[in-house]
């Protein structure tokens, strides 16, 4: 009887032990959110407009919500889209998802962070803070650098 009892307690706690990852224990829980490989372009002649690309991931379903950098006097998340044959970029008004344990680039052609009212030139080899909030995760400072991003430049030779 009592080995009977002892047995069931240990199967319960094995089980709860290997519950399932989306399981909904975890639904609401805070993550923490890693920040990689941040790169602004330069800002040549006067721009006052760039993007910056950085890879994202967060140890919980999150929101990437909104940017601020104290090189420019708004920065955006933005999405490219189709529009009537024209590639179009808007900002993401209900914010970037970032899903558990998913790595979400912002690369060039798509998702971006977009700095408007650079009134500073950024230089390549320059650097750029960038603080991201999200919507339950404790925000991020991340450092980017200015200079072309690595995406695109590995099509071989022409
Ligand atoms: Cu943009």
């Amino acid at each position: 009887m009592i080995r009977a009892s002892a047995l069931a307690v240990l199967s319960t706690l094995t089980l709860a032990a290997c519950g399932q990852p989306d399981s909904s224990d975890n639904a609401g829980s805070v993550g923490r959110v890693v920040a990689t490989d941040a790169v602004c372009r330069p800002t040549p002649n006067g721009r006052q407009v760039t993007g910056c690309y950085l890879s994202l991931i967060s140890t919980a379903d999150d929101t990437l919500v909104s940017i601020s950098s104290p090189v420019a006097a708004l920065a955006q998340v933005h999405e490219m889209r189709m529009e009537s044959n024209m590639m179009m970029m808007r900002k993401l008004e209900t914010g970037l998802p970032l899903p558990e344990d998913q790595i979400v680039t912002l690369a060039p052609g798509g998702n971006h962070i977009m700095l408007m009212g650079v009134t500073e030139p950024l230089k390549t080899g320059d650097t750029v803070p960038l603080t991201l909030t999200f919507a339950t995760a404790a925000p991020v400072e991340v450092t980017a650098t200015v200079g072309q991003p690595a995406v695109g430049e590995d099509h071989g030779t022409h």
